[in-house]
């Protein structure tokens, strides 16, 4: 059976509407509900400063999504775009997700390399730009404007990649071995699934049309959960993000002696 007819086969409209692909928007939420909770259970009653930080910014990822999600799954923050002769439905509410959530990751990795703010800034200013102008590529009415902000999209996204492969890493690596290998683990996955987006918004509905709806609206799910909730899980269960006080300290007898 072709993945077209399969998901069609599978898709299970929960709302009766004629959409499909709710089945997955409804799992989606699901799991960045179950994702979100988790985390704050996991942080009830951390009490070192640092990790508190760590932990807000990393709760409201998947519960950003979480609202994201619901909202798309109700119909809400989908719209028809026309191209040529084609009409397309569009879930222009992912960006409004991905303007939220994407600065927040990035948030957390710059945190653990401990850079500056105007790095901070670069950082999000790029990736905002990055999920801006994917929103207007998707909102385009011609093949040609929407493959041009597709990419300049991703030229901001290469540019962003580019930023956490070298200085943050840079940076991190300056902070020991146990931040630098969270923040590496983190940066892996964040390079991987990072590139999927553009090349799914491509051969999927929005570019090529290659992807049918409903796999590309299972094959986004997937990438979000994981970019979310896995990169959560990950880093905090990590030593990396306890404050300097809260690590342990062999070297508190040598600071103490020298300060003698
Ligand atoms: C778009 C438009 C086409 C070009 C590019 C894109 C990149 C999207 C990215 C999204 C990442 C989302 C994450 C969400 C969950 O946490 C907007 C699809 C480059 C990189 C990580």
């Amino acid at each position: 059976m072709d993945p077209i007819a399969l998901t069609a086969a599978v898709g299970a409209d929960l709302l009766g509407d004629g959409r499909p692909e709710t089945l997955w928007l409804g799992i989606g939420t699901l799991l960045m509900l179950i994702g979100t909770f988790y985390f704050i259970v996991k942080g009830w009653g951390v009490t070192d400063k640092e990790a508190r930080e760590y932990y807000s910014i990393t709760i409201l990822v998947p519960g950003i999504a979480s609202a994201a999600y619901l909202s798309m799954f109700f119909g809400i923050g989908l719209t028809e775009v026309q191209v040529g002769s084609e009409m397309l439905d569009i879930y222009y509410a992912r960006y409004a997700d991905w303007l939220f959530t994407t600065p927040l990751l990035l948030l957390d990795l710059a945190l653990l390399a401990k850079v500056d703010r105007v790095s901070i800034g670069t950082l999000v200013g790029v990736d905002a730009l990055m999920i801006v102008t994917g929103l207007v590529g998707a909102l385009s009415h011609t093949p040609l404007a929407r493959y041009t902000w597709w990419l300049f999209s991703t030229i901001c996204m290469i540019v962003v990649l580019y930023f956490l492969a070298t200085s943050l890493r840079a940076a991190a690596k300056e902070r020991g071995p146990e931040v630098a290998s969270t923040f590496n683990t983190l940066t892996a996955l964040v390079l991987v699934l990072w590139t999927a987006y553009p090349i799914l918004w491509i051969i999927g509905t929005e570019g090529a049309g290659v992807v049918g709806l409903g796999i590309e609206t299972l094959l986004f799910m997937v990438l979000d959960v994981t970019a979310k909730v896995g990169f959560g899980f990950i880093l905090l269960r990590s030593r990396a993000i306890l404050g300097d006080t809260e690590a342990p300290e062999p070297s508190a007898g040598a600071e103490a002696s020298a300060a003698d």
